[in-house]
């Protein structure tokens, strides 16, 4: 009887220190700002801040690396957990494969546009995909792009100097030029298909579909976005019932993707008759690879025809803006930065020397790989202004998360690990991350590329698929096209500035970072709203 008694106490007390053990590591403890609004929580003061980053690094000052916000209404749990800590990146990203998904609601709207293509197929489902379309991005695969690169680099900036028709200089939106170039290659790279969206510019249909799409779709009303909340609990056959919502973004969204689907068909049909022929060892394009990968492939990994399209769409979904703003925010730099850009023009140049001296007209592979000053200020921009500013994860099972860095609880201890359960949404800043003093130096708020001469600079982590950087994302659901990327910004950028000389607008405008839709980020205007997205710069031909 006592004894029974005892055991009972004692199990008891043991499953009371459980559960305060439990408690005490759950997201209930971690500190975060309080709510300015009951409906909304801090979501939308996310989505509508005047410059990605700010309300990231003021909470960051104020809680530390890890705090907590409060989601939409409806949202459950209400808690949102929010980190830049490199540990807690590393653990969710890296390490735990699909352990932590993707949000529903912003994966639905991305099929929305995109259909069901890899960037939003989940967990095994998701590794059919990839490994469908792996062998088009090996590295020995993605050199054989260069030629095209440097071909359609050529074309914008012999496009500029017409446009200059003998001036000494002029203002110019330069993001525009960059878009419709990454997307000419990435219509050929990705299908042997010609775009022509430098020829025809905004005349392009699908130059005009895409015109500002990512700023356009980040002002859904108050209603829409609550109903958005909604989509992370109903479950899917229901959602699917709301097919043709006739309000924004659905409608653009839609658009996009009928557009898209025009193109997808034709490209299609010419690509396989292409392939029945002899052409076949000629294509190196990415589709003629997926599509003889899926000839190949063990039937179980096979891709259908509604799959292999919706790759064609998120390929230039993911493709082309995201290298163009990247490229479009190193011009920039530059153009505030004239004593960098002088010296990597002169690393340039002496490399063209060299080229010329050999009997050469084109830089190869080798060539790019060895402008260290133009790969360290690709990597400075990747690290500054990262386009996809963060990534929402949501926690498939019960977990703990390491931190690297700890921090302050709700009850004042110090705590370095942080117990999440299933459901659990996570939002990580990437932006905020690759601000750390720690990390990239005292530095950290500046754009320096000088800093990856240090050795030390990143090196405290291990994290992401390039240079320590979260731009890509980590892990299997990673960026796929990163080298490709890489690659097409050195043949650029090479281009750009062996012609060309750039300077801030003669208008002097402010530019800041706006939130854009599925957590990216373009350049505005400041009080120029109305321009959409936008960099005017000015260029001038260099002597
Ligand atoms: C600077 C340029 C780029 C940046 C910053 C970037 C960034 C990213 C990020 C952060 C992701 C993860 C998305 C997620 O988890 O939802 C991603 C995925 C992806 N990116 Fe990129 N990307 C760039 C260029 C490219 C290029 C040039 C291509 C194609 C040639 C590409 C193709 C893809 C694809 C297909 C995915 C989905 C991968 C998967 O789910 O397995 N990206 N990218
Ligand atoms: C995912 O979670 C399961 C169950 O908790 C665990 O066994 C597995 O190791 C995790 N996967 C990874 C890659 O961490
Ligand atoms: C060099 O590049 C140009 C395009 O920029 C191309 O027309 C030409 O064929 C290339 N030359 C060689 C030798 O590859
Ligand atoms: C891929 O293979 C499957 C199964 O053989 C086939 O139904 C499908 O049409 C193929 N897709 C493409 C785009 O060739
Ligand atoms: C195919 C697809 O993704 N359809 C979705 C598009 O958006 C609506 C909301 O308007 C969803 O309910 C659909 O399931």
């Amino acid at each position: 009887m006592l004894t029974s008694g005892l055991v009972a106490l004692v199990l008891i007390a043991v499953l009371a220190g459980l559960v305060y053990l439990l408690r005490s590591k759950s997201i209930q403890r971690v500190r975060g700002p309080p709510s300015p609004s009951f409906l909304l929580g801090h979501e939308h003061a996310l989505i509508t801040q005047n410059e990605v980053g700010d309300l990231e690094f003021e909470w960051m000052r104020t809680y530390g690396l890890t705090w907590r916000i409060r989601g939409q209404f409806g949202a459950s749990p209400i808690h949102i957990l929010m980190t830049a800590d490199p540990k807690a990146l590393q653990h969710i990203y890296q390490k735990s494969g699909y352990n932590y998904t993707k949000r529903r609601s912003a994966n639905m709207m991305a099929e929305n546009m995109t259909g069901p293509g890899i960037a939003v197929a989940l967990g095994r489902d998701h590794q059919r995909h990839r490994k469908i379309m792996n062998p088009a991005f090996s590295a020995a695969h993605l050199r054989t792009f260069l030629p095209l690169f440097q071909r359609i680099g050529t074309k914008m900036v012999e496009q500029w100097k017409t446009d200059l028709s003998g001036a000494e200089r002029m203002n110019m939106v330069v993001n525009k030029w960059l878009s419709r170039a990454t997307m000419d290659i990435i219509g050929e790279a990705a299908f042997d298909y010609q775009y022509g969206a430098l020829d025809k510019g905004i005349g392009s249909p699908i130059i005009k579909a895409y015109d500002n799409l990512f700023s356009d779709i980040n002002k859904p009303s108050v209603m829409v976005s609550l109903f958005r909340a909604t989509w992370d609990h109903i479950p899917i056959p229901v959602l699917r019932l709301f097919r043709f919502i006739p309000a924004e973004p659905f409608t653009r969204l839609r658009n996009v993707r009928s557009l898209f689907t025009e193109y997808g068909k034709q490209i299609l049909r010419e690509q396989r008759s292409e392939l029945d022929v002899e052409k076949e060892s000629k294509s190196k394009d990415v589709m003629s690879i997926l599509i003889k990968a899926n000839s190949s492939a063990d039937p179980q990994t096979r891709l259908s025809d509604a799959e292999i399209m919706a790759e064609m769409f998120t390929l230039t979904v993911a493709g082309h803006e995201t290298t163009a703003s990247t490229l479009t925010f190193l011009t920039y730099e530059l153009a505030k930065h004239p004593e960098y850009q002088t010296r990597l023009r002169k690393e340039i140049q002496d490399r063209r020397a060299l080229v010329m001296s050999r009997g050469d007209t084109n830089f190869s592979m080798e060539d790019l790989d060895s402008l260290a000053l133009t790969m360290n200020a690709i990597k400075e921009t990747l690290r500054f202004h990262p386009i996809v500013t963060g990534l929402p994860r949501v926690a498939t099972k019960d977990d703990v998360i390491p931190l690297a860095y700890p921090i302050i609880s709700t009850t004042g201890e110090a705590i370095s690990e942080i117990l999440v359960r299933a459901g659990q949404i996570i939002f990580p800043s990437f932006m905020a991350y690759q601000r750390l003093k720690d990390i990239w130096g005292e530095d950290a708020d500046v754009w320096n590329p000088d800093r990856w001469l240090r050795p030390e600079t990143g090196k405290q982590t291990n994290v992401g698929v390039f240079a320590n950087l979260m731009s890509f994302s980590a892990g299997v659901q990673a960026c796929i096209g990163w080298k490709f990327s890489l690659i097409e910004m050195q043949a650029l950028l090479a281009e750009i500035l062996e012609n060309f000389e750039l300077s801030p607008s003669s208008e002097k405008h402010a530019i800041r970072r706006a939130p854009a839709g599925f957590g990216g980020m373009v350049p505005m205007v400041e009080g120029r709203e109305d321009l959409g997205t936008a960099m005017p710069l000015q260029v001038s031909l260099v002597q």
